[in-house]
């Protein structure tokens, strides 16, 4: 059994939505520069947690180790705008959760799926292994179902990880089961599926991987001596609610970063014209 994920970027993107449909993962290499992976690590560093919002910035409750966990930066400093709608991975995630569920209907795939949550996440040394999981699971099947092939599940949530750190085994990389979107439940305690274990993403700083929400996965434990940078970016369905927390219309848009933003960024913010339930 492999240990690391195959990390291809398919430059046919039709391929490349394949093997996202087939392996429940996409990667992109080199999608950023030194220069930006440096910026975000500095503007990560330099933010402040704001409680209301569920934000952390200190030891971690359960266990002895640094952890800062920042919610919505893309309303904190303008730096993390551009990773709104980040040129290429953006055209992917609009293929795979901007579709209509709606055969026929004429709305556009960038006018049907917006961002719900962006994060700036630097993990410490000491952070423990998570358990193998599904970020969400809307529609738990049968596996001789999902696997018909007139079942098409379609994709409600996906994220993207920008990856801030060249990846080693001790820094705690991220683990897939790839494939595993098709058992069509939760590994409730296992680590494989359909012969294949779990496999750590060991790619470099500014690389990029996609992955669907139901795909089985897990943050590991950090064994090193340095922190591990990463921004993850989570997208769905226009009707699937923004996370953006506090809430009971306590969140409130940073207008001078909301003024440097485009039309294409402010729809996905969260700016839509009125349609079904508005
Ligand atoms: O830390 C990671 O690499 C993955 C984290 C994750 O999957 C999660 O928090 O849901
Ligand atoms: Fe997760």
């Amino acid at each position: 059994m492999r240990d690391h994920l195959l990390l291809k970027e398919y430059q046919d993107s039709e391929l490349q939505l394949k093997y996202f449909n087939k392996f429940g993962y996409a990667f992109f290499k080199n999608v950023l520069s030194n220069k930006e992976v440096l910026e975000l690590r500095n503007a990560m560093d330099r933010l402040t947690p704001i409680k209301e919002s569920f934000d952390r910035d200190g030891i971690h409750p359960d266990g002895k180790f640094f952890e800062k966990h920042i919610k919505c930066v893309f309303n904190r400093d303008p730096i993390f705008l551009a990773y709104v709608d980040r040129e290429k991975i953006i055209d992917f995630v609009a293929s795979v959760v901007g579709h209509n569920v709606h055969a026929g209907s004429k709305i556009s795939e960038y006018e049907n799926f917006h961002i719900i949550g962006m994060t700036a996440w630097i993990t410490g040394p000491g952070r423990k292994d998570q358990q193998l999981h599904c970020d969400w699971l809307p529609f738990p099947l049968p596996e001789d179902v999902i696997k018909d092939a007139r079942v098409n599940v379609p994709l409600l949530v996906t994220t993207v990880h920008y990856y801030l750190d060249d990846l080693f085994e001790d820094l705690g990389p991220t683990k897939f089961v790839p494939g595993s979107h098709l058992a069509g439940r939760l590994p409730n305690g296992d680590t494989d599926w359909n012969g294949q274990g779990e496999q750590s993403v060991l790619c470099n700083a500014g690389d990029v991987l996609v992955f669907r929400s139901d795909v089985w996965h897990r943050g590991t434990a950090n064994k090193s001596n340095q922190n591990r940078y990463l921004l993850q970016v989570h997208y769905a369905n226009r009707m699937i609610a923004q996370k953006f927390p506090p809430y009971l219309n306590k969140f409130q848009f940073n207008e001078s970063i909301l003024e440097q933003a485009s039309l294409r960024q402010r729809r996905l913010l969260g700016d839509h014209p009125n349609a079904a339930y508005d």
